[in-house]
């Protein structure tokens, strides 16, 4: 009898295991490839070599990219490097990217920028927040951007127990933000399992000086924030769930949730157009590729535009997508008057007129 109940357990336990592998491959669309949606006018940035995960840009052309962004579990080109933020001035003709200084003090040894978002105050100074991971952990930095001498100033570095496994913010004041955090754990291993087990505990914190709070629960891996440009809505994306859910935003910061888009791709970061609304996103088709990268199974690249969300029939438009043989991994797109500039995770960027 005991022998029987052993080869039951054991047969049970390998078929809620065989479930949840086959749930995983699911969510990571580890069968898909890409069908090539081509761009004719682009061409690579230079300099950058090791990531370009978030970009944002300013309403004057000057878009800023975190770069050299080290998590646990995914590839890097030079590990051994410090992350930095690079400047591109798209207004140019043919615009460079430019490594921004950062102020003295501040420790850039440990420097490993992910999500990041610019806000502008009151007098017109630029704030830039980026996503920071020193050993393993996670800080918000807050700097101020200089363009006399092309500098980042910086000015406080945001820790919270809230703020645990921070991957994208969207500032909403000089020192507010929103957070997404992609997991409840932290260690690579509790992380992994959550991802296996598919738990949603994945959340998005609000976060200033005065109140730090959750605002919404419930995500598989809630990754890119934004925000409309009325400023009414959040927009998250869920790249476990292949969404973005769209939440409105009240006077006390609370969010709640307005409705789903569901698609067929592993959303990354969201930016959103100022003049149209439009969301962009850049998204990984296959995201078993990119977590087990292989020289010989390059991860793909595929951009979204997503017209007109709120409505009953939003307009979702492949604008690029590409096998990773010129780019691998995009996390990112961003737009400004008909220019594209596509960043990655530990890859290059793509700069193309549309
Ligand atoms: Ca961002
Ligand atoms: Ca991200």
């Amino acid at each position: 009898m005991g022998k029987l109940l052993a080869v039951a357990l054991v047969g049970i336990a390998a078929a809620l295991v065989g479930e949840r592998l086959l749930a995983l491959r699911r969510r990571l669309n580890a069968s898909r490839e890409v069908d090539p949606v081509e761009l004719p006018n682009c061409r690579l940035v230079k300099g950058i070599e090791r990531g370009s995960e978030d970009i944002d840009i300013l309403p004057n052309g000057l878009a800023f990219i975190s770069s050299g962004l080290k998590y646990p579990g995914m590839h890097n080109f030079a590990p051994d490097k410090p992350g930095e933020i690079f400047l591109m001035d798209l207004i140019e003709e043919n615009p460079r990217a430019v490594e921004l200084r950062i102020s003295r003090g501040f420790d850039l040894a440990s420097f490993s920028p992910h999500g990041i978002s610019t806000y502008i105050g009151e007098d017109d100074s630029v704030y830039l927040f980026v996503v920071n991971h020193p050993h393993q952990k996670s800080t918000v930095e807050v700097f101020k951007f200089s363009e006399d001498d092309n500098s980042l100033v910086h000015l406080k570095t945001v820790r919270h127990d809230l703020l645990s496994s921070v991957n994208d913010i969207v500032a909403v004041g000089p020192d507010s933000f929103y957070a997404t955090n992609d997991h409840y754990f932290s260690d690579f291993i509790l992380m992994f399992l959550e991802m296996f087990l598919g738990l949603t505990w994945s959340n998005v914190v609000y976060y200033s000086p005065k109140e730090v709070k959750e605002v919404a629960a419930g995500f598989y891996s809630a990754n890119g924030i934004n925000i409309s440009p009325d400023r009414k809505y959040i927009y998250v994306a869920d790249i476990l769930d292949h969404s973005v859910h769209v939440m409105e935003k009240h006077a006390n910061w609370n969010l709640t949730h307005v409705k789903r888009l569901q698609l067929d791709t592993l959303l990354d970061n969201l930016f959103v157009d100022p003049y149209t609304g439009d969301i962009w996103t850049g998204c990984h088709p296959n995201g078993m590729k990119l977590i087990y990268y292989s020289p010989e199974n390059l991860p793909a690249s595929e951009v979204l535009r997503i017209q007109n969300i709120l409505s009953e029939k939003p307009t979702v438009t492949r604008v690029y997508a590409e096998n990773g043989s010129v780019l691998q991994g995009s996390s990112v797109a961003a737009v400004y008057e008909g220019k594209l500039l596509i960043g990655t995770v530990f890859h290059r960027a793509l700069y193309c007129n549309l």
